[in-house]
């Protein structure tokens, strides 16, 4: 499947550290194609009310919502328009639902929101399974050398960066951190020498 696609987060840490860059390179390199890109602040919980009507967004394909339909609401309640709000802490608490029960999780949640990070989406075939490969183990202790926790990462706690677990997986955490449109298709010049 050459159109498959992975998440992939450049974690607060590494923002910090300078490796943006050098993250990006390392999947350029082995030739998979970068489909969509973004440098966002995670934000703890806003204080907003929610809006007086709320019907599902017609832009966004999460579970975000925005103001009623045009003419306002029956009862002349005022209807708003609200932009998508997913960098909030729910992203987080979507992106990480298996771990929301670990003793760490809330210092994971402040590390993840410690500072901005960069959210990726690439494509390729395997591409799911290889960059798991190219991340290596969550424990950095055991990530082998080469990989990018092998070579960047000290603590189970600072490890640089996450890579979707699965094709499904995958799927689900692309549409928590990117609208449809973010998504870039495009074709690139060296498919044919990087694929045979
Ligand atoms: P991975 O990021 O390799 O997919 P995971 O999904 O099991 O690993 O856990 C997600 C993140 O949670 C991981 O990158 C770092 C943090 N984490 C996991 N186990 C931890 C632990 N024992 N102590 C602190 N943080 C941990
Ligand atoms: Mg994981």
């Amino acid at each position: 499947e050459l159109q498959e696609k992975t998440l992939v987060l450049v974690k607060p840490d590494a923002v910090q550290r300078r490796l943006v860059g050098h993250v990006i390179q390392r999947f350029e390199r082995r030739g998979f194609k970068l489909v969509a890109m973004k440098l966002l602040q995670v934000a703890l919980p806003t204080q907003l009310p929610p809006p007086p009507l709320r019907v599902p967004c017609s832009r966004c394909h999460a579970e975000c919502w925005e103001g009623g339909a045009k003419g306002g609401h029956p009862l002349g309640v005022p209807t708003v328009t609200l932009r998508c709000h997913q960098a909030d802490r729910g992203l987080l608490d979507k992106h990480y639902q298996q771990l929301q029960q670990k003793p760490f999780y809330p210092a994971l949640l402040a590390y993840m929101t410690s500072g901005p990070l960069v959210a990726m989406v690439w494509e390729g075939y395997n591409v799911v399974r290889s960059t798991r490969a190219m991340v290596g183990d969550t424990n950095s202790a055991t990530a082998a050398a080469g990989t990018i926790r092998g070579d960047f990462s000290m603590h189970v706690s600072r490890n640089v960066v996450h890579a979707s677990d699965s094709v499904e997986t995958a799927q689900r955490e692309i549409g928590f951190w990117f609208q449809r449109d973010e998504l870039v298709a495009w074709e690139s010049g060296d498919r044919d020498y990087t694929y045979g």
